[in-house]
């Protein structure tokens, strides 16, 4: 009878009905994740080509290595000595610092958080301004971070945001790499060693968990 036939399909259609809203609600969650904020990439560095650049710039006796005496044109390197000179030689190979390089992409971390302190003469420095400026070989795939220090000489690294990468707009933060710090101040001199020749220098990576920098500066 058509009756107790549709009575009896009754519970199918529920059934199907309950299948098609299942369906739907993962269909959603699905999209949904596809939708959200796009996974941000780790730092794309072509080690190989960058640490090769390295060489040419700072190798100046052409040796295949960096020593201790061309370092101080890279000073982020010997304030991380250990993460690059991985045989304990001394020297940083073209090997040991492209390898360095390929561990912070390995690291999957796009962008970190860096707070640094800037003390002149013992005390704390507000209004300088903190420029992280990637080293040349590096230039092409990180940005420059910069801030500028509050009341207790405490400052956060950020890229700009007029320069910040379109996968990182809602992550202010520095990128990891290798720095060269600059350090001015509107209505303070502070020796070229801190600016323009700078001879800070800081290695930015997930492994080094430095949570806060201290740039103690002299004005002598
Ligand atoms: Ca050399
Ligand atoms: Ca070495």
């Amino acid at each position: 009878m058509p009756v107790s036939c549709n009575l009896e399909r009754m519970p199918l259609r529920t059934c199907r009905r309950s299948l098609l809203i299942c369906l739907a609600m993962v269909s959603i969650i699905v999209t949904g994740c596809n939708r959200g904020p796009k996974r941000i990439k780790p730092v794309n560095i072509d080690t190989r080509a960058a640490a090769k650049l390295a060489m040419e710039q700072y190798d100046t006796d052409g040796d295949g290595s960096l020593s201790a005496d061309e370092l101080k044109q890279v000073p982020a390197i010997p304030e991380s000595m250990d993460n690059f000179d991985q045989d304990g030689d001394g020297v940083v190979s073209s090997r040991e610092l492209a390898k360095r390089m390929d561990q912070w992409e390995k690291q999957l971390t796009p962008i970190l958080s860096l707070r640094c302190r800037v003390a002149l003469d013992g005390r704390p420095l507000p209004d300088a301004e903190v420029e992280f400026v990637p080293e040349s070989f590096l230039e092409q795939y990180i940005e420059t971070a910069k801030g500028t220090t509050d009341a207790t000489g405490a400052v956060r690294l950020e890229i700009p945001e007029q320069n910040r990468p379109p996968e990182l707009m809602t992550h202010p933060g520095i990128q990891a790499g290798m720095y060269k710090v600059r350090i001015t101040h509107p209505r303070k001199k502070l020796p070229a060693r801190y600016n323009t020749e700078s001879e800070l220098g800081q290695e930015v990576a997930k492994d080094r968990r430095v949570i806060e920098t201290k740039f103690e500066l002299t004005s002598r």
